[in-house]
């Protein structure tokens, strides 16, 4: 958690005295403390300039030419509810937020603590808002910062519109990037919701002219996003010199009032210098020398100078900030080089959540606790099946919790393609259930940025398949609160159909559970029948981590499925497998869609066998499993999805580690063979276990 001392502004150079200047000099802009912060970021990139040459840090991403720009507009980012999703490029921004020279410094030396006590690059930044604006936590990959700010736009209005919070009325998210990332799905996905939503979202480019050694024209045409996106409508467009300050703050005063206003998202297109390298180990041997010696003639620094003195302060003025500065950079490394290094026996803290909550993201960082969901379940509720189990969770919940949102392609108006969410818009309301547009890396950036900003998203995706865009925002979601220390979380439950139904293909009918286990930070669930998928639902909504939801498309209306409605309090805990049946020859485990074949083997074999379903797959019930094992003997492990490198690879690997002495055959698996699921029938059910082959398998077994 910080310190008050750590929200508080650097004042280190006394009060603002700039009543008098003339207003272009002006211009409401507090301009000793941006001397102060370009000479601060100055120093900080030499000093690490230095520290790599001699090898004591590993990375440098030299601010010099992007600082002016990122400085100016921190300064005008003063709404507490204010969201800024950067890059790590972003220090002077950083800086300008807030954050003290010693953090900035820690991180980037890997000490124990600071922003991510070691953990991540140490150039990527996150700040909980704490009264003041918050950072969202950066991640590595370009273009994964858009789709969060508009997440956190969205979810601005919503609380102050749905929600009446109108403490939220005026804030902004900021979006900031390079060239290079104009270029990246993201960038678009965040563009193109920002605007058809009329969100207020500050987009700023800072166009060096490069991403690493490709010219910005490799980008988009002529390297001119902002002609380019001319013809949208709902986004204003300004464009300028990100290194002269007095166009700098008329445009950043323009874009920032513009966007608070409720004017709709604004699009900065700032060109700036590239002053150094890529990083320090870039040496630009691709730039020609005039680019480079025209590139420093644009230096952002001496035209603040110059911008300043005489008519702000003196150049003696100038000149103690810029010996402040240094001082303060000096200070600061002595006082980090004496941190510990980060404790090597806590590595593994924070990947899910514990007692201390995260400062930032999620229903519990602002006090409130997740219901208790350990009611016993109803035993005389109406059958229903598995989409009616899901859906009327769905609407009990979000009649208790007014943070929840449930969205997606087609999940509105139409109540989704497989119709699990029809009724809730109408039930709910436009604002609460609601579609998207066509950008599954939207849907889950954007779950993010509302999930930091305090709601309980719950998006859907269309098919199994179809979470691949949405890869990169699944993985940076699921490593959140282990990479910032437990500061922020994203919790949020993705709802995703997988498996096949009556046919196949590759696109429709994916399982591809073990890509879900093994991004970390992720809870997954996958239930076989309607009580179980009400419980487990009910407690990834009330809890605390981000749930992968797999629905599987063959048991949304399987007769194997139906159950009676266990009630409107009734959860599931996660990593609690059930005994299906009993028996003393052979354990089989599965879960999902194999259950019902599983059971019919079972029921037709001659040998006692024990089916324990799963029903999640992370955390997955080991004592359970080995404790079966030990007494039967035998395991066999079935599951639809491929079998190279999947679950049951796991599971058998667990059985032989911890059990291989009580074993009299080896751990197996069943799974579909390695290749996309096929279309006709005949292929399908040739790939896929099915009670016969499962049966054959149990046989095999009981014989070995
Ligand atoms: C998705 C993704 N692909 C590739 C990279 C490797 N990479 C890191 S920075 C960079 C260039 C980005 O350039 P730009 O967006 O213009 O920002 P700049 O570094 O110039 O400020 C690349 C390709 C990455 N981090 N993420």
């Amino acid at each position: 958690m910080m310190s008050s001392s750590e929200l508080r502004v650097p004042e280190t150079v006394g009060p603002e005295s700039d009543a008098g200047l003339r207003p272009d000099r002006a211009a409401g802009f507090k301009w000793r403390r941006i001397a102060y912060l370009m000479h601060v970021s100055r120093a900080l990139d030499a000093l690490e300039e230095e520290l790599c040459a001699q090898g004591e840090i590993a990375y440098q991403f030299s601010a010099r030419g992007h600082d002016l720009l990122q400085v100016m507009l921190g300064d005008l980012l003063t709404h507490p509810h204010d969201g800024v999703a950067a890059y790590y490029r972003s220090r002077p921004l950083l800086l300008s937020l807030g954050a003290p020279i010693k953090e900035v410094l820690r991180s980037v030396a890997a000490k124990g603590g600071g922003y991510s006590n070691g953990r991540d690059i140490g150039v990527v930044f996150n700040r909980p808002g704490n009264g003041g604006p918050t950072a969202l936590p950066m991640a590595g990959g370009v273009g994964s910062q858009y789709s969060p700010a508009v997440g956190w736009a969205q979810a601005l209005r919503y609380r102050r519109v749905v929600r009446n919070e109108e403490r939220y009325a005026g804030a902004i998210a900021v979006a900031a990037g390079g060239d290079g990332s104009v270029a990246a799905s993201g960038f678009w996905a965040g563009i193109v919701a920002a605007s058809t939503l009329e969100l207020p979202v500050l987009f700023v480019i800072e166009d060096n002219g490069y991403g690493i050694s490709v010219p910005s024209h490799f980008q988009t045409p002529n390297g001119e996003i902002g002609d380019n996106l001319a013809a949208f409508s709902g986004l204003r467009i300004l464009k300028g010199d990100g290194a002269d300050p007095a166009a700098l703050a008329d445009i950043l005063r323009e874009g920032v009032s513009s966007v608070r206003e409720g004017r709709g998202p604004c699009l900065l297109h700032l060109k700036t210098p590239r002053l150094q390298g890529h990083s320090y180990q870039d040496k630009q041997a691709y730039r020609a020398p005039e680019d480079l010696a025209q590139a420093s003639r644009r230096d952002p620094l001496p035209r603040l100078r110059d911008h300043l003195t005489p008519g702000v302060f003196s150049r003696d003025v100038w000149d103690g900030v810029e010996e402040e500065a240094k001082a303060a950079v000096r200070d600061a490394w002595r006082e980090v080089q004496a941190l510990p290094a980060p404790d090597p026996g806590g590595v593994g803290a924070h990947v899910f959540s514990g007692p201390d909550p995260q400062a930032c993201g999620g229903q519990r960082a602002e006090g409130t606790t997740p219901g208790q969901t350990e009611a016993s379940a109803l035993s005389d509720g109406p059958r229903i099946n598995l989409a009616d189990a899901i859906r009327r969770t769905l609407d009990a919940e979000l009649r208790l919790n007014t943070r929840l949102v449930v969205f997606g392609q087609d999940v509105g108006v139409k109540g989704g393609v497989h119709g699990v969410t029809r009724g809730l818009r109408e039930a709910h309301g436009a604002e609460r259930v609601f579609d998207t547009s066509l950008s599954e890396e939207s849907i889950v950036g954007r779950a993010i940025g509302m999930a930091l900003c305090g709601l309980v998203p719950a998006p859907e995706i269309q098919f199994r398949k179809y979470a691949e865009p949405a890869m990169e925002q699944i993985a940076d979601c699921g490593s959140m609160r282990w990479r910032t220390n437990n500061r922020f979380a994203a919790p949020m439950v993705l709802r995703i159909p997988v498996g096949a139904a009556r046919t196949g293909d590759p696109w429709h009918s994916q399982t591809k559970e073990a890509e879900f286990v093994r991004m970390h930070g992720w809870l997954v669930a996958a239930p076989s029948n309607a009580a179980d998928a009400a419980g487990l639902l009910r407690t990834a909504l009330r809890g605390d981590d981000p749930v992968v939801f797999l629905e599987h498309r063959a048991l949304l209306d399987a007769a194997s499925a139906r159950r009676p409605y266990p009630g409107d309090d009734y959860g599931l805990a996660f990593g609690r497998a059930a005994t299906l049946s009993s028996g003393d020859d052979l354990t089989l485990v599965t879960w999902g869609g194999m259950v019902a074949p599983c059971l019919r083997a079972a029921a037709a074999s001659s040998h006692g066998v024990e089916v324990i379903d799963l029903r999640t797959l992370w955390p997955w019930d080991r004592e359970t499993v080995l404790a079966s094992v030990r007494r039967t003997r035998r395991c066999l492990v079935v599951h639809e999805d491929s079998l190279a490198a999947g679950i049951g690879a796991e599971l058998a690997a667990v059985v032989a580690e911890e059990a291989f002495l009580d074993l009299d055959a080896p751990a197996a698996r069943l799974g579909m063979a390695d290749i996309p699921p096929p279309h006709a029938p005949a292929l399908l059910g040739a790939a896929l276990p099915s009670a016969e082959t499962i049966g054959a398998e149990i046989e095999r077994l009981a014989r070995f």
